[in-house]
């Protein structure tokens, strides 16, 4: 395996580790070389196939603030906010990454992702936690960044002054995991001053 092939002198690539009370989330800077980095943002922006979902709120529909992709092995559907996805074949960009999550993380082997591109700093994730039934428990999720990069907020359920907040840059790599999904809360805040957009990828195992 290349390990994306780095044209550039190569970096260490470890995990940051923040151990926090029911959970753990790592984070790596510089899991994807900055070149390949940039090459794998600009392919999916134009090749994925971005939906613009609605969500039903209080009997209104609203436009989901970004626009989302599902992708993996057939069969594998997922339904978050009462979206049901299913799943684009793989494309090789994100086979590659897949491909390399797992190396770096040597137990979990993901079955498919869920992409967001945010096409600006008014584009957003609200506070939520990933905990469909169809994760399972505990599910470890892989989340790469690409583009502009943006802020991530953790904050604990019972203890919202609990909090984590990290910077995820362009080729940065995101894992949660043990229990984080039930006891904590995340977000992708508007930032208003940001005119620039970003792709990020959540690998996920969907249990059959
Ligand atoms: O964009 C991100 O980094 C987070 C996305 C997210 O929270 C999700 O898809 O559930």
């Amino acid at each position: 395996m290349d390990l994306f092939n780095q044209s550039q002198e190569p970096k260490p690539r470890t995990f940051e580790k923040h151990l926090l009370k029911d959970g753990e989330v790592w984070y790596m800077p510089n899991f994807i070389p900055s070149d390949k980095a940039k090459d794998y943002f600009k392919t999916l922006l134009n090749n994925v196939n971005w939906r613009q979902e609605e969500i039903k709120l209080y009997g209104k529909t609203f436009p989901v603030p970004r626009k989302t992709a599902w992708y993996g092995y057939d069969g594998f559907n997922y339904k978050y906010s009462g979206i049901l996805c299913n799943p684009e074949p793989w494309t090789k960009e994100l086979l590659d990454i897949k491909r390399v999550i797992e190396f770096f993380l040597k137990e979990e082997r993901f079955n498919s992702v869920l992409l967001n591109l945010y096409r600006d700093g008014n584009d957003k994730v609200s506070w939520h936690s990933d905990n469909e039934k169809g994760l399972g428990i505990n599910p470890t999720i892989a989340s790469v960044s690409l583009g502009v990069t943006r802020r991530f907020d953790l904050k604990r359920k019972d203890d919202p002054d609990q909090k984590l907040r990290l910077e995820l840059s362009p080729g940065s790599l995101v894992v949660m995991k043990g229990a984080l999904q039930h006891h904590w809360l995340h977000q992708i805040p508007m930032q208003k001053k940001i005119n620039q957009p970003r792709i990020n990828l959540t690998f996920r195992t969907i249990k059959e």
